[in-house]
């Protein structure tokens, strides 16, 4: 990572999420970041595994690092709290040169309480779970016990106030409470509690998210009541958490979710019900407003299912944070569709050198060879990270990868200026139908730093900008400078000319970052 922690002496600024007029920007030390993520595996989260993370995290080079926090492992007693492992991971972290993210793995993770200690989730009693239509008991604790929201937020609590005094170098800049929430195998609870809370009249408060009149979940909602009842009680009690972990360190706070189909979903329990899926956002904004955003979780390696993904989740009152996705090679692409779509970042899952591998979802084997894609986007955002990210926060960057059988794309930059993006052609001259690269691995993300002036960067794809229209004028290269930046200055490498512009601009796996200023003669 380049991201070196601040000195310990004076507390940096606290990480932001900022929005205004629908733009986003995550400030990290003060300034728009983006994060280059990796995820470890799920049960990465003791001292002992972290000496198979670093060198997959050292090859890789993300600037963030996300890593559980379970609650059995901070809170194995009642009211005795251990925040050893934290403390060693921070410190880890720092001598690595690395952001965190802390994911909370408590009342949910991936629907179940598994990580809960055994005082929750061995006591069917005090913590009920979601009990289904017919009657049986599953595995996925029950939003409407207030004394599961009361054990998860005063251990959440304990987390925020132990991390406030341990981080004044703000290392952790991001949290997530909980781990996609939500049921499997029913759409919601119905347990006597939960019957009881159903058969009450809808919350003022989505009533009016939703533009709906006053009735009972059934009268309003009809067929959706089920799983809009369960989406909102889960929301609430995410919201519950998050709330008083923010009063006691105000870190900005996310949830994620495990997705639906885009095009073919299903039915609510075949996909977790009640998580933020895509048909639910409005529900959960209503019900969590402590929550900063929702996150999609993203395991489609298919490319319009993924961009369409981005398109639902990245909205004026969401900025898109792509918690995890597949660590297999086809996935690495996305990055530049996410901070093309302004996300503020993007998160592979399960690196380390643990052994573990979650294929089919990603790459068979965690290894140099899996993680050489991910590396090579990671350095090209890397070089310009910073101007990205305050072009993103300011709605100028555009980014996309290759779609199969789609060897050209356009992309309008600005009123002036477009850019055509075309894969699997030589870097020299060549005429014809262009035949797409042999496997989907193309990206380009273009800044525009002035009417004229662009921050441009790829992978496998020749990029040609071009006018708009014929009023712009005749146009000609006045500059196109290769270099990085280095603290914010711009570190001049050399000038691209002839062959290297004659025929579009063409990034190959070479880490290249191009200053380009267009003019007309
Ligand atoms: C993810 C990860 C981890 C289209 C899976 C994804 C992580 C959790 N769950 O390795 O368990 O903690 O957030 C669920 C994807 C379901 C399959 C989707 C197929």
């Amino acid at each position: 990572g380049s991201t070196p922690a601040a000195p310990a002496t004076h507390a940096a600024p606290i990480p932001q999420l900022i929005s205004k007029d629908g733009r986003h920007a995550l400030l990290v030390d003060g300034a728009p970041f983006l994060i280059l993520g990796a995820q470890v595996n799920n049960s990465s989260n003791y001292p002992a595994a972290l000496k198979d993370v670093w060198p997959a995290i050292e090859f890789l080079q993300p600037n963030t690092v996300q890593v559980p926090i379970a609650w059995e492992q901070i809170e194995p007693t009642e009211g005795k709290f251990d925040f050893s492992f934290l403390d060693t991971l921070l410190k880890e972290a720092r001598e690595k040169k690395v952001r965190l993210v802390l994911l909370w793995f408590a009342t949910w993770k991936n629907n179940g309480p598994n990580y809960a200690p055994g005082w929750v989730k061995l006591d069917n009693q005090r913590f009920p779970r979601v009990v289904t239509a017919d009657g049986r008991v599953l595995n996925s604790l029950s939003p409407h016990a207030p004394a599961t929201l009361d054990a998860d937020r005063k251990a959440f609590v304990q987390l925020m106030r132990h991390l406030k005094q341990a981080d004044p170098q703000r290392t952790v800049i991001l949290v997530q409470p909980e781990n996609e929430p939500g049921t499997y195998g029913s759409v919601r609870d119905f347990s006597p509690l939960a019957q009881a809370a159903f058969e009450q009249a809808v919350p003022e408060a989505l009533l009016q998210k939703l533009g709906k009149q006053a009735g009972t979940w059934r009268e309003v909602f009809g067929g959706d009541a089920d799983e809009f009842f369960h989406a909102w009680h889960i929301g609430r009690f995410i919201d519950e958490v998050t709330a008083a972990g923010k009063a006691e360190y105000p870190l900005p706070m996310y949830v994620n979710g495990a997705l639906r189909g885009p095009f073919n979903p299903g039915q609510p329990g075949q996909y977790a019900s009640g998580g933020p899926t895509d048909n639910v956002l409005d529900v959960w904004k209503a019900a969590a407003p402590h929550v900063d955003l929702l996150a999609p979780d993203i395991y489609m390696p298919e490319y319009r299912m993924y961009t369409t993904v981005l398109d639902r989740y990245a909205r004026a009152d969401n900025p898109l944070f792509v918690a995890e996705t597949g660590n297999a090679a086809p996935y690495a692409r996305y990055l530049f569709p996410t901070l093309g779509h302004d996300g503020i970042g993007w998160s592979a899952f399960g690196i380390d050198y643990t052994r573990y591998s979650n294929y089919p979802l990603g790459a068979k084997r965690m290894d140099e060879e899996s993680l050489a894609p991910f590396a090579l986007a990671y350095r090209l955002v890397n070089q310009g990270m910073r101007e990205f990210a305050k072009a993103s926060s300011e709605g100028k960057l555009h980014g996309t990868a290759e779609e199969p059988g789609q060897a050209v794309q356009e992309l309008r930059l600005n009123d002036r200026w477009s850019a055509t993006i075309t894969y699997g052609v030589p870097q020299f001259w060549f005429q014809g139908e262009p035949p797409g690269n042999e496997q989907p691995i193309g990206a380009a993300l273009i800044a525009e730093l002035g009417p004229d002036e662009f921050l441009v960067t790829a992978q496998h794809a020749r990029v040609t900008l071009h006018p708009n229209s014929e009023a712009v004028g005749r146009m000609i290269y006045h500059r196109v400078e290769e270099g990085c930046y280095d603290n914010g200055q711009w570190q001049f490498q050399r000038n691209w000319n002839g062959d290297q512009t004659d025929y579009g601009l063409n990034f190959s796996s070479a880490t290249q970052l191009l200053r380009v200023t267009l003019a007309t003669y």
